[in-house]
């Protein structure tokens, strides 16, 4: 009964309804008096896509037709969270859906709730990866995003008697809307075998590899819209599959095993996204999954460059390269085989190409997370490569001998190769060579790898060196994940913000508006009374929206110290005990968080916090003062719910571990006020929100450094200081662990031994801090005013401004924008 235009781009309500109802029916293939929910979020998802492509295909067009030059930004992990919310704000139609879907009696909340979310990435560095392509479809950069269309995502985490069990994520079960399979654009990608070489008829030395196995790499398109910029970028994953050719082959030779074994290779390869972050152990398939989207990405980088009309010799005049750590960094060695081998270039130009197309971000300073991988395997799955590496190698190290003569140490300790024992390929220092630019993710990052972890290099290229401080998108992280704070905020500073987030500044004169301020609390309330529903839905633990919201989400790690949070809750614990109805304002620590499967004390750090939990909240003399939760899963989608209900942030890794950090960003930027160590980018959030408005505690990086190397006894501190020694006690005593007094040893025996990440030397200062945070709460009007100004003096932290900062230092892109009308 509806008549419509075009029910394929028109936004008008009529048109939007119409569409919803046909795409229920031509695509999802379903009458609306027996669809689900699942159905008709497809069916609104197919809608809200229809609108996307006009600007897809044309923002594509026009990055062709003005020859612009391109970001590629390589990663092995894009946790782009959800799409549709976003995608409804970004083409500025959040009106218009809620209108038509209510018209169709159906409740765009509860849709938005069951897509689920692509978890494509372990943390930090995916998530960062999922907000930079939205800043730069936001400013109009022509870019796009490359890497693994995992099958299977970051593992789903339940707990089960207070320990973590990991349970599969089939992200595809009831199909992806958004993607678009490209088979037309697949690339070949080899592994194994060997190389020959030969003499050609003008004496010119050529290298063939034969390969021992070949696999396809299939397309998979994403669109990533900007905020109102009217352009949509891509995003482009990969998934492994059998070629038909050397299936076949096999098959029909007699060899069905081979056939088989060949097709499962392929298929295995981008099958699932390794849980682990931090640390590395030289696993094969990995080092396969790294050089298949590596490879394909580059192969179809040279494709779209030739198609588009450009010679190779200016590849790198179009197209840079974004290294997100070292796992694209084999990408140094195959473009030097793509132009070499299969384009027939000389080394020295290729050489040229090559160090002007790479640029590494580094995002660790932990040893053990630096990747390196074993001689043997590295050149029984990559023998081209290896030699390929073996004469950068030996061409840098000549130069390296020429600029530091008699210097074997130095030259041993940045050669490509680790010959220390056991010969390992060291990929850092590949990325290094072949980068233009090497960037930290925050300002003490950068400059620990300019003084320690990368010193040597630095010594030879200061000029390679730069900073970038990481960003988060405040679209999904304030506009999509907060509506009730982002009313407030449109009512008194209107809405540009959003597409530009300096501009929250102008909230700042509201901090001192008591009005205001009233507002600012029962906003804040609302959002909690949310959490507080989800909480008690999903484990079935009432808290009090009332309370202190102090939380503390992000993977389960030592340096990242969810423990020392636990020593300040049984600190608490024993002081309410030994003094009942002592006066302290009511707190809910919430702890979300997963473990990688195969890091022990991590899983025993959850066995821990949901043990205390149990026994605290099960405990009716504190109960009232104090409540723990751990929240199963965490992931983007809650992260959407927690970052805007907290009142605290903890951001407590030991100085100089967390290379920058984003969450600290996301929680600050909804108003919670951070208590935190000087480590990542809390020292510039401090700086930006006021030393006044942030909380902080314990040794300085430098200290830290200084403490080790003096000698550092954990034992002493534990035997000088009685709270301290009394919750660790308690501990041990099996109190949390219903007698069994070895269950926490592990945990426990580690603190008191070596501490490696220095929990006990900031005990005192931690405890203390958390003291004053208690204080300040209790004084509700004081604390909204801090909180305002958190919000207010935010807008460094934004994508955009990090994203800007490449364009200008590091890619040189000063083109922006399409034709396409917004
Ligand atoms: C490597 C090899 C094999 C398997 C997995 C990995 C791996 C995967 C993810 C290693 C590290 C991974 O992520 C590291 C990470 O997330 N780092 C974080 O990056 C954020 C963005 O820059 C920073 O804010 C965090 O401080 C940093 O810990």
């Amino acid at each position: 009964d509806l008549i419509v235009d075009d029910d394929r781009t028109s936004i008008t309500v009529p048109a939007l309804k119409q569409a919803i109802l046909d795409n229920l029916f031509y695509v999802v293939g379903k009458r609306a008096e027996v669809a689900t929910d699942m159905d008709h979020f497809m069916a609104l998802a197919y809608t809200v896509r229809d609108r996307i492509l006009a600007r897809w295909l044309t923002t594509k067009g026009d990055y062709v037709k003005h020859h612009m030059r391109t970001v590629h930004y390589l990663s092995a992990e894009f946790l782009m969270g959800p799409h549709l919310a976003n995608n409804i704000l970004n083409l500025g139609l959040q009106e218009a859906v809620r209108q038509a879907t209510s018209e169709l009696d159906l409740d765009l909340d509860l849709l938005i709730k069951q897509e689920s979310e692509p978890g494509l990435g372990n943390g930090g560095l995916g998530r960062l990866a999922a907000c930079y392509l939205d800043s730069l479809a936001t400013l109009g950069v022509p870019a796009m995003g490359y890497g693994i269309r995992y099958e299977y995502g970051m593992f789903h985490q339940t707990i089960r008697d207070g320990w973590q069990v990991e349970l599969t994520d089939y992200w595809l079960r009831y199909g992806n809307p958004w993607e678009i399979r490209r088979p037309q654009a697949d690339v070949e990608v080899a592994f194994g075998g060997h190389t020959q070489s030969w003499r050609d008829p003008f004496g010119e030395y050529k290298v063939q590899w034969i390969p021992g196995e070949v696999v396809k790499g299939i397309p998979y398109d994403t669109p990533i819209l900007g905020y109102r910029s009217g352009v949509a970028n891509t995003l482009r994953l990969w998934r492994s599959e059998a070629t038909e050719s050397f299936y076949f082959e096999r098959f029909n030779s007699g060899d069905y095993e081979g056939a088989v074994g060949a097709k499962v290779f392929a298929e295995n390869i981008s099958k699932v996204l390794y849980p682990n972050d931090e640390e590395i152990r030289g696993k094969e398939l990995r080092l396969q999954q790294q050089y298949f989207f590596t490879s394909c990405s580059l192969q179809d980088m040279i494709r779209r460059h030739q198609n588009a009309g450009h010679a190779i010799e200016n590849f790198h005049e179009l197209c840079v390269v974004q290294l997100n750590d070292t796992h694209p960094s084999i990408g140094v060695a195959e473009l030097m085989r793509l132009l070499i081998d299969i384009h027939g270039l000389g080394w020295d130009k290729a050489w040229e190409i090559t160090s002007h197309t790479f640029n590494y971000t580094n995002h660790t300073l932990l040893p053990e997370a630096l990747e390196r991988w074993p001689l043997p395997m590295f050149g029984s799955l990559l023998p081209r490569h290896l030699e390929i590496i073996y004469e950068i190698n030996a061409r840098f190290l000549s130069a390296l001998r020429e600029r530091f003569p008699n210097d074997e140490d130095r030259v041993a300790r940045m050669s490509l190769i680790d010959e220390h024992g056991e010969r390992y390929v060291r990929m850092a220092h590949l990325a290094c060579v072949g980068s233009e630019h090497i960037n930290g993710v925050a300002r003490l990052h950068t400059e620990l790898l300019k003084s320690d972890v990368l010193h040597d290099f630095y010594e030879l290229w200061p000029e390679k060196f730069i900073n970038v401080t990481n960003g988060v998108t405040p679209r999904r992280w304030l506009a999509v994940s907060n509506p009730e704070q982002t009313e407030l905020m449109i009512s008194k500073i209107g809405q540009d913000w959003i597409g530009d987030l300096d501009r929250v500044s102008q909230l700042e004169r509201y901090a001192e508006d008591s009005a205001f301020r009233a507002d600012w609390r029962n906003v804040q309330y609302a959002v909690k009374v949310r959490l507080t529903q989800y909480i008690a839905n999903t484990t079935g633990i009432a808290v009090d929206p009332k309370s202190m919201f102090d939380a503390q989400v992000k993977r389960i790690h030592e340096y990242k110290r969810q423990h020392l949070n636990l020593l300040y809750i049984l600190t608490q614990y024993q002081r309410l005990k030994k003094t009942p109805g002592l006066e302290i304002p009511a707190r809910t620590f919430l702890f979300g968080g997963k473990a990688a499967p195969g890091y022990f004390i991590a899983k025993l750090i959850i066995k821990l916090i949901t043990s205390v939990a149990e026994v605290i909240n099960n405990d009716p003399e504190v109960n009232q003062q104090l409540k723990v939760v751990f929240l199963p899963d965490y992931n983007v989608t809650f992260g959407q719910l927690v970052y805007p209900a907290a009142d605290l942030s903890e951001q407590i890794s030991t100085a100089g571990k967390e290379a920058s950090g984003t969450g600290n960003m996301k929680f600050a930027m909804n108003g919670a006020l951070t208590i935190g160590t000087l480590d990542g980018a809390n020292i510039e959030i401090r700086e930006a929100v006021g030393h006044e408005n942030f909380f902080l505690f314990g040794l300085t990086a430098a200290e830290v450094a200084a403490k080790k190397a003096a000698g550092y006894h954990p034992h002493q501190i534990y035997e000088s200081n009685g709270e301290l020694r009394e919750v660790i006690d308690s501990i041990v005593s099996g109190q949390f662990s219903r007698g069994d007094r070895n269950l926490f040893r592990p945990l426990v025996d580690g603190l008191l031994n070596t501490d490696p990440y220095l929990l006990f030397a900031d005990y005192q200062s931690y405890v203390d801090c958390q003291d004053q945070v208690g204080k300040a709460y209790s004084d509700q009007e004081g604390w909204s005013k801090m909180s305002i100004y958190n919000a207010a003096r935010m807008g460094r932290f934004s994508s955009d401004r990090s994203i800007q900062e490449y364009c200008r230092n590091i890619w040189n892109i000063t083109r922006f924008g399409v034709d396409a009308p917004q």
